[in-house]
């Protein structure tokens, strides 16, 4: 599938980066956007500037668009200002914006933050509960219930990718459970554009590492097929972290340090 307009939000941030040059390759022109300015496009890309917080410009931003892949919002445990601005107010005039000018689907950059508070000796599904743990997770599962009642009552399609930890290494021992790979982050997101029919379904966003807490049973319609894995940075990862406090909340729950983080630092 050929898309002939994407919009990718969140263009400027951590996974934007990332999925900017990729995502180009599906589609004819690339909508990018973010709050700040984003300088020049490239070719077969219009940049648009747009606060999630201002509904009259995702009106904008969302005109003649066939899907979006929003990474725009905060992204990591902060006050509640910025969260409900970014996370709350901006998922509702993202989903308004997109009934409004009839756009029929939406990738959502979720969070294993939905879930952070499960330990990491459970395996949690989809279907189970969300135990967010902080105000940035909450606001992540806030964002599901949002895409599910856009479904319900409207029809737009939504794909929630609960996201690990998608960096170009895993950081720490945590994250050889969490780790996305880059290229499996790719192969995620166009999977969820792609598959047939969606609804609004749900799926943990990891890379087939060896240990892992999540159970995609509930999400194998999507079609996703992870093909890196944690493993080759194991030894590394392993010997930079030998000591592990197994009292610390951190290596208890399944959100690592964010179940410790304060809103206020
Ligand atoms: C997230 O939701 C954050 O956006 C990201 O920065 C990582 O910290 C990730 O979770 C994680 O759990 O490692």
């Amino acid at each position: 599938i050929r898309f002939p307009r994407l919009l990718l939000t969140g263009a400027g941030g951590n996974l934007g980066q990332v999925l900017r040059p990729r995502l180009k390759a599906y589609c004819d022109v690339l909508r990018v956007s973010h709050r700040r300015d984003l300088g020049l496009a490239a070719k077969g890309e219009e940049v648009h500037t747009a606060s999630l917080e201002d509904a009259d410009q995702m009106l904008a931003l969302l005109d003649d668009v066939n899907a979006v892949v929003h990474m725009g919002g905060v992204s990591t445990e902060q006050p509640w200002a910025p969260i409900l601005a970014g996370n709350i107010v901006g998922m509702v005039n993202l989903y308004e914006a997109a009934r409004l000018k009839g756009v029929q689907r939406i990738v959502f950059a979720s969070s294993n933050h939905v879930t952070g508070f499960y330990r990491q000796d459970e395996v949690v599904n989809t279907r189970m509960p969300p135990k967010p743990d902080g105000f940035y997770g909450l606001s992540k599962a806030f964002g599901e219930d949002l895409a599910q009642m856009y479904w319900d009552r409207w029809g737009i399609e939504t794909v929630s990718l609960r996201i690990g930890s998608s960096f170009a290494e895993p950081k720490d021992r945590r994250m050889l459970a969490t780790y996305l790979s880059y290229d499996d982050l790719e192969r995620l997101v166009v999977a969820a554009l792609t598959a047939p029919i969606v609804g609004h379904s749900i799926i943990y966003g990891m890379s087939d590492n060896q240990t892992t807490w999540w159970d995609n049973t509930h999400a194998q319609h999507i079609g996703y097929r992870p093909q890196d894995s944690s493993d080759v940075f194991r030894p590394a990862v392993e010997a930079r972290q030998q000591h592990i406090d197994r009292q610390d909340p951190a290596a208890i729950y399944q959100g690592g340090a964010f179940v410790k983080a304060t809103p206020h630092g």
